[in-house]
């Protein structure tokens, strides 16, 4: 997939549209179109980025904003004291289907562990 096809760059550019619930100079947060959990919102970082682990190695002090902006969301979504997940679904084994790095913030219900 190339970056004018990439899901999260149009939703980035107001291509497509999302319910954005953060904005920072270099992140968004919007709620996932498919919640599993009754908070569940993806953090991405607005230039292109395939994975966390790229992200980890060209910027890690971006992949570093995105895992405080998912605690800000937690705590806007009042599930922080309770406690949340942020996942990276990292290559298709694992059930990554966007190849634009997003952390899911997933609260609000119990979690299980192991998850599925
Ligand atoms: P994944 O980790 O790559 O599987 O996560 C992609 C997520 O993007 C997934 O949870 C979808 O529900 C979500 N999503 C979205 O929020 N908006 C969309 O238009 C599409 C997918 I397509």
């Amino acid at each position: 997939m190339t970056e004018q096809d990439c899901l999260f760059c149009k939703i980035v550019s107001g291509d497509v549209p999302a319910t954005v619930v953060r904005e920072t100079d270099r992140t968004l947060a919007f709620r996932d179109i498919n919640p599993q959990a009754p908070t569940h919102v993806l953090v991405v970082p607005k230039e292109h980025h395939p994975t966390a682990v790229e992200l980890a190695s060209s910027d890690g002090d971006l992949l570093a904003e995105l895992v405080r902006e998912a605690h800000q969301v937690a705590v806007a979504d009042g599930v922080a004291e309770s406690g949340y997940r942020v996942v990276f679904n990292t290559g298709p084994g694992a059930g990554q289907t966007v190849f634009h790095v997003h952390a899911h913030v997933l609260g609000g219900r119990g979690l299980n562990w192991p998850p599925g």
